[in-house]
């Protein structure tokens, strides 16, 4: 099908399957082979944590050299970097979530391993820097200062503008997991913040489908609500069941309907056109054999463009009739005979 969609998803979308009550049960994939997997599959970009490109404690001489061996390998595989995503959650240093950590060495670390991921963006080709403030949160609410905790946000993201005039910060918010509660927990609290930053013009979003859904928010009108702001700049398509873990179950495999109400608000606004990504954050199930434990994500991309195929079938004139008649109960048995394959 022709499209101008262009589809990215991250190397931990191809994981070994851990879970937090079991070790993994396939083996790890070469990076190398990822990329020949992201290609036979028909993708074009590639999302990276600053250290899925090069080790955290590589020393500032080997880095340049290690970022354009990875880009050379992008290079050759057909592959663009979509982001780079400093990884502030893993190191001990972010255990009090480093950028509102009541500690200030700590939170000199959040900023200097950030302004080190612009470095690598940079050198691998991308302006996009992605944030999903992982840790910023607390487990009791007594234990930080929200107001304080909110002005060290913002100064990180301005640090980070400031220290690259080039890059854009894209806020991924989630309302849970790991922390109980997470400072920003929505699209809407990050969309405030963009505009107190130095440059409202580089701050924007990147919604996943499965955070919204945690938020008990609707990941299309979470979509329309930043198009409405022009700063959707980048998705993480997936699905989620109810409020549980984060799933990130293949696209559109929970609530077809909800799925497609998310391709018919980007399909609608051309999105993509101005070349922002479709991008996945899925899982495999942990009961996948590892020969075949990329399906999750060729199925999310089949699913997206057969419901891009169903928007494009649904007839403008009719959706008008029904909704001038207030016809919404014919409106929606219009859809779901659409999504069921019937019209
Ligand atoms: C967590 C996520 C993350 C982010 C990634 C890039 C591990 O729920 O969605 O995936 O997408 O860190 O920002
Ligand atoms: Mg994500």
């Amino acid at each position: 099908m022709a499209t101008h969609y262009r589809f990215s998803f991250g190397p931990w979308n191809l994981s070994e399957g851990a879970d937090p009550f079991g070790p993994p049960i396939r083996p790890t994939r070469e990076f190398g082979e990822k990329l020949e997997i992201a290609r036979k599959l028909g993708f074009q970009g590639i999302q990276f944590h600053d250290d899925d490109v090069i080790p955290a404690d590589m020393p500032a001489s080997q880095m340049e050299r290690g970022v354009a061996d990875v880009k050379k390998l992008l290079d050759d595989h057909g592959l663009q970097a979509e982001f780079i995503a400093p990884r502030l959650w893993e190191d001990p240093r972010t255990v009090d979530g480093p950028v509102t950590s009541n500690r200030k060495e700590e939170r000199q670390y959040a900023i200097e391993r950030s302004k080190r991921a612009v470095d690598i963006a940079r050198m691998i080709g991308t302006k996009d820097i992605v944030w999903w403030p992982a840790r910023e949160g607390t487990y009791i609410r007594e234990s930080k200062n929200a107001q304080d905790s909110f002005s060290y946000m913002l100064e990180y993201a301005n640090a980070l503008l400031e220290y690259d005039l080039n890059i854009r910060i894209l806020g991924e918010m989630k309302p849970n997991e790991p922390m109980d509660l997470m400072y920003l927990p929505t699209t809407g609290h990050f969309l405030a913040l963009c505009y107190k930053t130095v440059d409202p013009s580089r701050s924007g979003i990147l919604i996943e489908s499965a955070h919204a859904i945690l938020a008990g928010l609707d990941p299309s009108d979470e979509m329309a609500y930043a198009l409405w702001h022009d700063k959707l700049w980048s998705v993480h398509l997936n699905d989620q069941n109810g409020l549980k873990y984060d799933q990130d179950k293949a696209f559109g495999t929970v609530d077809l309907r909800r799925a497609f109400n998310q391709v018919w608000v980007l399909e609608r606004v051309g999105y993509g056109k101005d070349g922002a990504w479709v991008g996945l954050d899925v899982k495999a199930m942990r009961t996948q054999p590892h020969e075949i434990a990329f399906r999750h994500l060729e199925n999310s991309k089949e699913i997206f463009l057969q419901l891009v195929e169903v928007c494009r079938k649904v007839d403008p004139q009719e959706v008008q009739g029904l909704t001038q008649a207030r016809d919404y109960e014919g409106l929606e048995l219009l859809i779901v005979k659409h999504l069921m394959g019937l019209r």
